[in-house]
């Protein structure tokens, strides 16, 4: 029982690791204190958790800054590490997945039964040709096969890019013909809020104009009708199933490719984050266990995120799989059939470790304390928040409401570049303090800094670096090594920019104050002003947009839209309403504005940039402060009058 140190300022709270967990904790002080005295020595040994064809003697190879190599004369294979060594160690009876659909039918994986999906998909796949380096697409709902479609790639030597169900046709041609993809994985369709959502019709449209894929493979998870181009589409079950349960893994080199995952960056086109092998799986394999006081034998795991995101790559996928963990992958949203199923899934299940998300934990809160509180959540010991901020009131909701005053919050900073949690407090030793990600996690050095660089004292705010390589950081965007070194590194040399600001506090631990870019963050989703702007601009009404990201009870940003209309079309409701629309269907639902505001002029700046924060005051229904720098001040009059009509 954490001790009663509740504060008037709910970020004063504070939270003593409990005493149980302490004593058996993974990670100690003296853990930490070994890794920061020589961190790639920390590293060398935590490669150790890993099974290897060969063993790395080499740990980091920085000679030719900012590209890393880490492990690089070791060889592995993923897929061999997430699943077969499992059982040639004894523990192919271990529950690997509790499947849970959202309709209520359930399937429990062994880790026999995965590594035997996993050899059957990979014997599958090659017998379409797919072979090491080749690009394959997964567009899947959160069912079992696309995490054994992920292993299945990855056990090949193929590089998967997994895309977020939720994105649109547009979407997934644009990541498609960027990463040269040849084999497409998707299913029929999924279940979403109740009902069979299609996913297959906006592969079909993508492929209009993706030359390169010449193979479709679909999962029939709903039944629903779906029609299969011939020649280039086949069904999971004729290509997967009857194939044979065995399959010889072959040994990659460490920096191997492993995935490539799309992320917004500040300009409209969407940056192929690329992962390698060895130094990705070393990095989640160790926070996966650090971070969450993982005890494999004993815990049960669920991560809400989607596979979709790098959540749901380094800790659904990836992380708890090569820790032998027993997780819960679950396909539908919270409030399907009920509000309460995420607290009947821990119930059922007897969850022990829960990792979700800020905006999931607001929208709870917003339905009420009252619905957790009718189910037994006496099973976890653990929880951990990822995306964005966790502002001090849903943190400690989420510690009395679904913790009950027992569990330890793991906030944990870090981003698809980073691959492995970066800053995020161990929860044996660690008092934590809601709304902060607290310190870097062992074997990861950061620091806040000024515009120039300079290390800022404890109290003062600024940018966030790390000033260390670190095993599971990003090793180039696919394509672009110029814009991989421009966006991280030409800032401030050897320590990478991460794009946030941050906070030292007097103590030294470390507050996240969110991006200093034109990324939003959106209900953890990373969305790119830019990119939004430009498929408003690519209706034939509007001449010109501007996107900001404003702060929002629920989902912590939402997008809001400044549209001037081309002459000859009439600013409406019918008109705004039709320009979310667009959005939504251009990138994808959770694209869509929350307001399209359409005005006559947008503020600009003597150099003709657009005044976002501005604009943001005025989504916030803020005072316009400072407005000197704009070249004509009356447009904020006439932006918030036209606002008024
Ligand atoms: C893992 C993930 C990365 C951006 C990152 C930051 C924000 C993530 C956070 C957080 C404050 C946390 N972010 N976790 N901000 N506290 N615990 O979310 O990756 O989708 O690439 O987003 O998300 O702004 O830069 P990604």
């Amino acid at each position: 029982m954490t001790a009663d140190t509740r504060a008037t300022d709910p970020a004063d709270h504070r939270y003593p690791p409990p005493a149980e967990l302490a004593a058996h904790a993974n990670v100690t002080q003296e853990t930490l204190d070994t890794a920061a005295a020589d961190p790639e020595a920390f590293w060398a040994e935590q490669a150790k958790r890993l099974t290897w064809g060969t063993e790395p003697t080499e740990t980091l190879d920085w000679s030719n800054p900012p590209f890393a190599k880490w492990y690089a004369d070791g060889t592995l294979n993923a897929a061999y590490n997430c699943a077969d060594r499992h059982v040639e160690n004894g523990l192919g009876d271990r529950v690997a997945i509790h499947f849970e659909g959202e309709p209520g039918d359930n399937r429990d994986i062994t880790y026999a039964e995965l590594t035997a999906e996993v050899c059957r998909a990979a014997n599958g796949l090659a017998s379409l040709g797919v072979k090491s380096g080749d690009r394959v697409a997964i567009y899947l709902p959160m069912i079992p096969e696309a995490v054994i479609s992920m292993l299945a790639c990855a056990r090949l030597g193929a590089i998967h890019t997994v895309i977020f169900g939720g994105f649109s046709a547009d979407a997934l041609s644009t990541r498609i013909n960027d990463c040269g993809v040849e084999v497409v994985i998707t299913a029929d369709g999924g279940y979403r809020r109740g009902s069979p959502s299609a996913l297959k019709p906006a592969v079909d449209k993508a492929l209009q104009s993706t030359p390169g894929v010449r193979q479709v493979v679909v999962v029939k998870r709903t039944g629903q009708d779906t029609e299969m181009a011939e020649g280039r589409d086949v069904w999971w079950d004729d290509v997967v199933a009857t194939q044979p349960s065995e399959h010889t893994p072959e040994m990659f080199p460490a920096e191997h490719p492993l995935f490539v995952m799309y992320t917004s960056g500040s300009t409209g086109k969407p940056k192929g984050i690329l992962h390698t092998t060895g130094g990705y799986l070393v990095g989640t394999t160790y926070t996966m266990w650090a971070t969450y006081d993982l005890k494999p034998e004993t815990d049960v795991y669920w991560c809400t995120a989607d596979i979709g995101w790098i959540t749901g790559h380094s800790y659904v996928t990836y992380g708890p799989l090569a820790n032998a963990a027993t997780q819960v992958l679950y396909e539908g949203t919270p409030d399907a059939p009920h509000k309460g199923r995420w607290w009947e899934v821990i119930d059922k299940y007897k969850v022990t470790i829960l990792h979700t998300a800020p905006t999931a934990i607001r929208t709870f809160m917003k339905w009420g304390e009252e619905i957790p509180a009718k189910f037994d959540l006496s099973s976890l010991r653990m929880m951990g928040s990822v995306g964005e901020p966790i502002n001090p009131e849903a943190y400690n909701w989420y510690h009395e409401h679904i913790g009950r005053g027992r569990c330890p919050i793991a906030d944990t900073w870090w981003q698809t570049e980073t691959g492995m949690h970066m800053i995020a407090p161990m929860p044996g030793i660690e008092t934590a303090k809601p709304g902060s990600a607290m310190t870097p996690v062992p074997g990861v050095a950061v620091d806040v800094v000024d515009d120039e660089g300079h290390s800022l004292p404890n109290g003062e705010s600024g940018l966030l670096v790390v000033t260390k390589p670190w095993p599971a950081m990003l090793r180039t965007l696919w394509g672009d090594d110029q814009r991989y070194i421009d966006t991280y590194w030409a800032r401030f040399g050897d320590r990478y920019f991460a794009g946030d600001g941050a906070k030292k506090d007097e103590d030294g631990d470390i507050w996240l104050l969110g991006r200093v870019d034109d990324v939003m963050n959106v209900s953890g989703h990373r969305m790119s002003t830019a990119e939004i702007e430009s498929s408003l601009v690519g209706h034939e009404a509007v001449a010109e947009a501007a996107v900001v990201g404003a702060s929002d009870p629920t989902t912590g940003q939402a997008i809001v839209a400044f549209v001037i209309l081309i002459s000859g079309f009439e600013a409406s409701d019918e008109m705004a309403a039709e320009l979310r629309n667009h959005v939504g269907k251009d990138i994808g639902p959770i694209a869509k504005p929350r307001q399209v505001m359409i005005v006559d002029e947008l503020p600009k700046t003597r150099s003709g940039k657009i005044m976002r924060r501005l604009l943001r005051d005025i989504a916030e229904n803020r005072d316009i402060g400072d407005v000197t720098t704009l070249t004509d001040s009356t447009v904020m009059d006439s932006i918030a009058k036209g606002l008024k009509k």
